[in-house]
């Protein structure tokens, strides 16, 4: 089943609300649609948002690495040549959502000519996910009515809420406003995009001892390496490394290092095959994981249920696979719909979705 050509479409959704976090915010999702044609008519979708302000991909950039550097390589290779198109991918560096992108639109050629769901290719654990929101800057009353209306609208009782502004009481507010507001119930954790200081960092969790968190994430720097592992060592609150431990090598780096705990998978920038040596080094390390969210449209969120329904390990916790809640339309046929705090993942050949045309007329910017 040979690949005969690749496609990368730049389109543009605008948010109905923009989301705001200690490293940039995200008023349009700007991302890329990269489809995939393999011979007998079959092709394979999957979608890239950059994230420049975390790892230097653009829209234009992923655009231009794919159609000039990859899409040449991989052209001629079957889809079933996974090791071959992995040595491509893997002969530049960086460029996380693209390579992720074309694999996950590889995977969903595979499903498609083998009329198999890739959930199911992957691993086939269970047939959806918790749902966990991201609930971004806001003053406190806005933070607090947003995740009300995920839990009356949608059951949403898990929330990642956004830290690392200055100063530390901003946010050290916000947290208690929502524990107070939400009660005992809810499962709170923490995200701070590497915003603060080891020392502003370690008084936000002295400040939030009472508040219950269950996780917190990449509060501060990687490099701030001997911080991290001080951190990590004095908090009995779980330690996530999520764009600091994007691969296996940092992942090894930052588990052995002690500077974190545990470890977001997030297939907007491992795909599935990365997603899956990811996972399975966490496995072998003994590491607890989260599904993520890197601000993914639904084409992009149908992929992270499918990864993280597919494994026991990735569907444990709730996923991050809410936010396109907060964009004002999107590109399928058939929209997800999140219920009961629950996400299903879809359940047709490859990821399951169908992108409408009609609607990618109207988004694409580059017609
Ligand atoms: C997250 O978990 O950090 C913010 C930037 C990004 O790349 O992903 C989001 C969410
Ligand atoms: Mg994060």
């Amino acid at each position: 089943m040979k690949i005969v050509a690749i496609e990368a479409i730049p389109f543009a959704v605008p948010y109905r609300k923009p989301l705001r976090f200690a490293s940039g915010e995200v008023h349009t999702a700007d991302h890329v649609l990269v489809r995939v044609h393999a011979e007998d008519g079959v092709v394979g979708t999957a979608e890239a948002p950059p994230r420049p302000y975390t790892y230097g991909e653009t829209q234009a950039s992923i655009r231009a690495v794919i159609d000039t550097v990859f899409a040449p390589e991989l052209v001629g290779l079957s889809v079933f040549d996974r090791e071959k198109i992995h040595a491509v991918l893997d002969r530049t560096i960086a460029n996380p959502a693209a390579k992720a992108a074309l694999d996950m639109a590889i995977w969903d050629v595979m499903g498609r000519r083998l009329g198999m769901p890739v959930t199911e290719l992957l691993g086939g654990w269970t047939d959806r996910m918790r749902v966990s929101h991201m609930v971004g800057f806001a003053p406190d009353d806005v933070m607090v009515a947003e995740a009300q209306r995920m839990r009356d609208e949608h059951g949403i009782t898990t929330f990642k809420v956004k830290v690392g502004r200055h100063p530390v009481s901003l946010d050290t507010r916000a947290c208690r406003a929502l524990r107070e507001a939400l009660g005992p119930e809810v499962e709170l954790y923490v995200d701070g995009n590497r915003g603060w200081s080891t020392a502003e960092a370690a008084r936000a969790l002295d400040e939030m001892a009472d508040l219950g968190l269950t996780l917190s994430e990449e509060l501060i720097p990687a490099d701030q390496v001997l911080g991290r592992r001080w951190l990590t060592g004095r908090t009995s609150i779980p330690t996530v490394a999520d764009e600091s431990a994007t691969r296996p090598g940092e992942v090894t780096r930052e588990l052995l290092d002690g500077a974190a705990t545990m470890v977001s998978i997030k297939t907007a920038r491992t795909g599935f095959t990365s997603s899956q040596r990811v996972l399975h080094l966490c496995e072998g390390l003994g590491a607890e994981v989260v599904m993520g969210n890197q601000i993914d449209g639904q084409l992009g969120t149908a992929c992270s249920v499918a990864f993280g329904a597919a494994h026991r390990h990735t569907s444990t916790r709730a996923g991050e696979l809410s936010n396109f809640l907060d964009m004002a339309d999107d590109l399928l046929v058939e929209p997800l719909r999140i219920a009961d705090g629950e996400l299903r993942v879809p359940t047709g050949p490859g990821i399951g979705v169908e992108v409408d045309p009609d609607k990618l007329a109207h988004y694409r910017t580059d017609s």
